[in-house]
């Protein structure tokens, strides 16, 4: 177990060099190569069960929310009739679970290429694997690019719930895959996806804003605030088809009761206006694109 030294689990890759994020380690409850990748569950000492792979943390039971609620609500919020969502990736089911709590959302398909990472979620993430028994989901296991080439104009919403640019992801990080969400959205469609960190990332960001421009009237970028994720923070390409869109003012305001059923603990409609002001160094640069 190549990340696990002296009973402590140290993240670290290409993507983020000279730093290194460190977790203790109680218990390795999974670890095999799937078809896919290197799929690892620990328990760590404080922060819950912790989803890894291919050495990269993927979620902790303890700060997920953070993600998970953010790249759901952020595109949900601002769409007025989000029916058929579509999520790709996300096999953890973290995202499916905030997606089917959303009241207008009628249905959502989740298209995973691992299943060993839903039956692996299912077994040790179970608060997060709970959206895999919504009667609102339809599973498809298979490539992201194949199911929107053949379900066009079919969705209100598709998020893009993925590991980072490095092997199997790197292409949901390109422009053709951007074209293939628009085709497949409907018309006043929006997209949402992973958008890696800003203080790692800025130069992938801005080339990514800088093509979705050319294919979307509406491009944002948003972030959240995570501990267990680099440096702490992960942001979120948001695009609309429909030019009106504001991503910065959500169009569904959650009634009390709305927000109840759907115990939020981190989105909230400030946080969600807050999530598009950027610091001034990433500001900067995004404005230039
Ligand atoms: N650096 C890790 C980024 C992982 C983003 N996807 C996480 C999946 C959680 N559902």
């Amino acid at each position: 177990m190549d990340h696990i030294k002296d009973g402590w689990f140290t993240e670290s890759c290409t993507l983020w060099p000279g730093q290194a994020m460190s977790l203790q380690v109680e218990e390795v409850l999974y670890h095999k190569k799937s078809k896919f990748q290197d799929v690892m569950v620990f328990k760590s000492k404080t922060y819950g069960n912790v989803l890894v792979l291919d050495g990269v943390i993927q979620c902790t039971e303890r700060d997920e929310f953070a993600y998970q609620e953010m790249i759901a609500n952020l595109p949900l919020c601002s769409h007025p009739c989000p029916k058929k969502v579509l999520i790709i990736g996300g096999g953890d089911g973290g995202v499916l679970r905030e997606v089917v709590k959303h009241p207008l959302v009628e249905s959502a398909v989740l298209c995973e290429i691992d299943e060993d990472v839903i039956n692996v979620s299912k077994k040790f993430l179970p608060g997060m694997a709970k959206g895999f028994f919504s009667p609102k989901l339809t599973l498809h296991i298979g490539d992201g690019f194949e199911f929107m080439k053949q379900n066009q104009d079919a969705f209100d919403i598709i998020i893009t719930d993925s590991s980072d640019p490095v092997g199997p992801a790197e292409s949901l990080f390109k422009e053709s895959y951007y074209q293939l969400m628009k085709a497949a959205l409907r018309s006043g469609g929006i997209i949402c996806s992973q958008g890696e960190c800003q203080w790692l990332h800025l130069e992938l960001i801005k080339e990514m804003q800088t093509f979705c421009k050319t294919l979307f009237p509406v491009v944002d970028y948003a972030y959240s605030t995570i501990p267990t994720y680099p440096s702490g923070q992960i942001g979120f390409m948001l695009c609309s088809k429909n030019p009106e869109t504001n991503f910065r003012e959500p169009v569904k305001a959650l009634s009390k009761e709305e927000k109840e059923s759907m115990s939020l603990k981190y989105y909230n409609p400030e946080i969600h206006k807050a999530s598009f002001v950027l610091p001034e160094f990433a500001r900067k640069v995004l404005s230039e694109a």
